[in-house]
């Protein structure tokens, strides 16, 4: 199975760092290295394995302590959490924006189109309770129509063909017939290349049908190749999705450990037999914890971090009814928000009305840019959250260049802070 032995080495790294009360240099360094060594027998491209080593380190190096949480433990979270954005962060669903929505599936000669779009209609019918039509549009080889007409047989979905046709004529077809369907799901030829034939065939297949989703089939065991041949079909049909088949082959994984980070097109599906029930959604954080092996740590920091926040919120909602707020405020209502929505975590704080009245400050605009308002509150000095009026000219310059953002940037953060104090301030007065 897929990352046992990156797991089994990933685990054996961390467990040499445990129960020290505090991580030097060094021994970040000596993890870092393993942790390299390991990525790299996994087959894990080496950018992505530069990325995530350069962020752990310089997190590790800088992060917060956290009460009740070792150093080890804070490291694990650390790596699983970059781990997680590599992979894409979100599961990503099939989305389909009309009826019949029209989903086409493309991808070299044996890397797994037909077996996963069989798979993906017996989902799609059992877990969504769909009317599916399958199109056997690969007229390349003639067993490809029968074995599309098999596996439809099998799981009880319509299948159109049609004999001696062109295929981009057969879609056309298709579509008209199609519209009892909830989903129509095109089967396409695929050659051991790319080459300039077949592409053209499947992006005047796009070009009929408009699909809202254009998934791609890489096999998993071709390992690096398998970003190439993601970015040479990008290249000429818009990619929504990858189904990343054979899973259950592949001894190392790596391959889609980076293709989602390489390519930003996320993986939606994996394979993991010849079944039709052999099909899993892509779930970017239990991947990552399956590959850390540490699920249970995660969770442990996961929680203590949020007790954390939890009195930072307090403290905050202390402050707020006194009427003061400061950046350090806005962080941790900022934080409260993106976690639960406007009216809770901190909101919830403050007495009866207040919290209400709090709660409609207009904070959604800023909630999209949390990550940013962090990294730059984050790059001020303690005195600068203290009193941001001194914030100009070079202290501007500096706080930008270190959040990585624009001057722009800050300032609308700064007037925004001060839109809020100053909503916090009548808000209190009102309840004094
Ligand atoms: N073990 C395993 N085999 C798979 C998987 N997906 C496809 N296959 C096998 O790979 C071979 C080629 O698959 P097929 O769907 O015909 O590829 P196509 O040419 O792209 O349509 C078949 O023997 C499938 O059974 C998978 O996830 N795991
Ligand atoms: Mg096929």
């Amino acid at each position: 199975m897929a990352f046992e032995s990156l797991t089994t080495k990933l685990q054996d790294t961390f467990q040499k760092m445990r129960g020290k009360s505090h991580l030097t240099e060094k021994n970040i360094e000596d993890a870092l290295n393993e942790i390299r060594i390991a990525l790299l027998e996994a087959d894990v491209n080496l950018k992505v394995i530069n990325e995530l080593l350069d962020h752990v380190k310089k997190e590790a190096m800088g992060e917060r302590v956290v009460r009740g949480v070792d150093p080890s433990e804070m490291f694990v979270k650390i790596v699983y959490d970059k781990l997680v954005e590599i992979l894409g962060s979100e599961t990503s669903d099939l989305e389909f924006k009309r009826k019949p929505g029209v989903m086409m599936m493309v991808g070299l000669q044996g890397s797994g189109k037909t077996t996963s779009i069989a798979k993906i209609a017996n989902h799609l019918k059992s877990k969504e309770n769909k009317q599916v039509l399958l199109v056997a549009a690969d007229l390349a080889r003639p067993a490809a129509v029968d074995q599309l007409k098999v596996l439809g047989n099998q799981i009880g979905v319509d299948v159109y063909h049609q004999p001696n046709q062109d295929p981009v004529k057969l879609v056309k077809g298709a579509l008209k017939e199609a519209k009892d369907y909830d989903v129509v799901l095109i089967d396409t030829a695929g050659r051991l290349q790319i080459d300039d034939v077949l592409m053209k065939q499947v992006a005047d297949i796009q070009k009929v049908s408009k699909p809202d989703e254009v998934l791609l089939s890489v096999d998993a065991m071709s390992g690096q190749d398998v970003i190439h041949v993601a970015e040479g079909f990008s290249k000429h049909l818009s990619i929504t999705g990858l189904v990343a088949t054979k899973f259950d082959g592949d001894a190392r994984g790596g391959s889609i450990l980076s293709v989602r980070h390489l390519t930003g097109v996320p993986v939606k599906f994996v394979g993991v037999g010849e079944n039709v029930e052999d099909l899993d959604m892509f779930h970017p954080d239990r991947v990552a914890s399956r590959i850390l092996g540490m699920g249970d740590v995660v969770s442990l920091v996961e929680k203590a971090q949020e007790k954390m926040d939890l009195e930072a919120a307090e403290k905050s909602a202390e402050r707020m009814m006194r009427g003061e707020f400061t950046l350090e405020d806005m962080l941790v209502q900022l934080k409260q928000v993106s976690k639960m929505g406007p009216l809770s975590g901190i909101m919830k704080m403050l007495p009866g009305q207040m919290g209400q009245m709090a709660g409609q400050i207009d904070d959604l605009e800023a909630e999209a840019n949390l990550k940013k308002t962090e990294a730059i509150i984050s790059s001020m000095t303690p005195e600068e959250r203290q009193n941001p009026d001194i914030i100009r000219g070079r202290r501007r310059n500096r706080i930008a260049n270190g959040a990585g953002v624009s001057n722009t940037d800050v300032n609308r953060l700064l007037n925004q802070y001060k839109k809020m104090e100053k909503q916090m301030r009548t808000i209190s007065r009102m309840f004094k």
